[in-house]
């Protein structure tokens, strides 16, 4: 990075600053990963520079052949992994995917189903302060109190009564799989359309090991950063009944110039996810997920929905005593290791303190650690959390996280540390 060196210090700083903190702590954010090297070319590169409002071959701006290729690349790579019919790669994030997708069907004021926030779901499936909530008369469906899973059967008896026009499956802490057969009957009951949003599950899906709602859901959305390890950025799949009110939607609907260089980096993501070594990294991701819940479980922690099917799990406090989520996730950072607070299902806590922590193994796994160092993280994470007030102790798993990560080295190269 020579050139922002020379011409722009404090933003190379910071740039080099943030690769040693990516390379030295240990990354449990359930919705990150780390892209190849590829990935991050094509999302640095010249594409960068080029407007393309429109759609491959029917573009509102001259010089449009070589994104062209990318676009089309892009959209056939994502309609071959996950077996769509129709495929919109343009969405800048998530939050625009399932807007599209609202958009495309819905009106103002309609009905709509979809997780609660702090039962797993994400801000844009109904938040009250999110877009999805101002516009739409959204209704929160749960999970079982017990249990933490969702009951289907009270979904389906919800959907009949509410009678929504659309039901959104999908979450972004929900650590067992979906039934999304289920989902499509409580539609069905009620004359709905079926959205699901894979955002955090869209790799294990694109591997065979998670169902899949492609051909069951009439919009499949997802991002590209999490388990499906591409560039930050959103998609939207359909049926292709409504694959040209889809794409007018997100544009001219929604966005104006796509981002042709993320959409570049998007079909590099797609190619590598198309390979034995994604598969492979994906079975290890949920190997992985169930190595490190079992040792916390086996150290004594509550594991929501009693442990995970997936890339991701939820360590509850809900019964320990003055311990949340918030004073966790900082006690972790202080030890090296990222996670995020996180509400667990019927939290008394509130949202920017919470009584849980999400833990996921993505971007550890992309690193190359398997169950034995899922013990160790499970061994940090237990004695930070039983040393939370003890900044010393904290600062010695620390250096401990600090050597782990140097055997299992991220990016070939490092830059000059300030
Ligand atoms: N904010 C993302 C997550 O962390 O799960 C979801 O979009």
């Amino acid at each position: 990075m020579s050139y922002l060196k020379n011409q722009d210090r404090e933003i190379y700083d910071a740039i080099a600053n943030e690769t040693n903190r990516q390379s030295t702590k240990l990354e449990l954010i359930a919705s990150e990963n780390f892209t190849s090297e590829a990935v991050m070319e094509a999302a640095g590169g010249v594409m960068t520079n080029k407007y393309a409002e429109g759609y491959p071959g029917k573009r509102y701006y001259g010089g449009c052949e070589f994104v062209d290729v990318a676009e089309d690349i892009a959209r056939d790579r994502l309609k071959q992994i996950f077996g769509c019919e129709h495929a919109n790669v343009q969405p800048h994030s998530g939050s625009q995917a399932n807007m599209a997708a609202y958009f495309t069907v819905l009106k103002p004021g309609d009905k709509v189903m979809g997780l609660d926030l702090s039962h797993g779901g994400h801000l844009t499936h109904g938040h009250p302060i999110n877009f999805s909530g101002i516009l739409y008369k959204f209704e929160g469906y749960q999970v079982d109190k017990k249990t933490e899973v969702i009951d289907y059967d009270k979904l389906i008896a919800q959907a009949k009564e509410y009678k929504p026009k659309m039901i959104v499956a999908g979450a972004s802490a929900y650590p067992r799989f979906w039934d999304f057969d289920k989902i499509r009957e409580a539609c069905d009951a009620c004359g709905a359309y079926m959205m699901v949003d894979i955002a955090h599950i869209a790799g294990l899906v694109a591997a065979g090991l998670h169902p899949s709602p492609v051909g069951v859901a009439d919009f499949v959305t997802s991002t590209t950063h999490k388990t499906l390890r591409g560039p930050r950025g959103g998609v939207v799949m359909c049926k292709e009944q409504y694959a040209a009110d889809l794409d007018r939607t997100v544009m001219p609907g929604l966005q104006g110039g796509p981002l042709m260089h993320i959409i570049a980096a998007k079909a590099v993501a797609f190619k590598e996810a198309m390979t034995d070594e994604f598969k492979n990294y994906q079975k290890q991701v949920v190997t992985n997920a169930k190595a490190l819940a079992d040792a916390l479980a086996s150290k004594g922690h509550k594991l929501v929905a009693g442990g995970t099917d997936t890339h991701l799990m939820l360590v509850s406090f809900i019964d320990v005593p003055k311990v949340t989520g918030k004073k966790v996730e900082k006690a972790l950072d202080l030890a090296g290791i990222t996670v995020n607070k996180n509400t667990v299902p019927f939290d008394p806590e509130k949202p920017f303190v919470t009584s849980g922590i999400r833990i996921g193994t993505p971007a550890v796994t992309t690193r190359g650690m398997k169950e034995p160092e899922m013990e160790k993280i499970a061994d940090f994470i237990d004695r930070a959390i039983a040393n939370r007030r003890k900044e010393e102790e904290l600062e010695k798993i620390a250096v401990e996280v600090s050597q782990l990560c140097e055997n299992f080295p991220l990016y070939k190269e490092r830059m000059e540390s300030v």
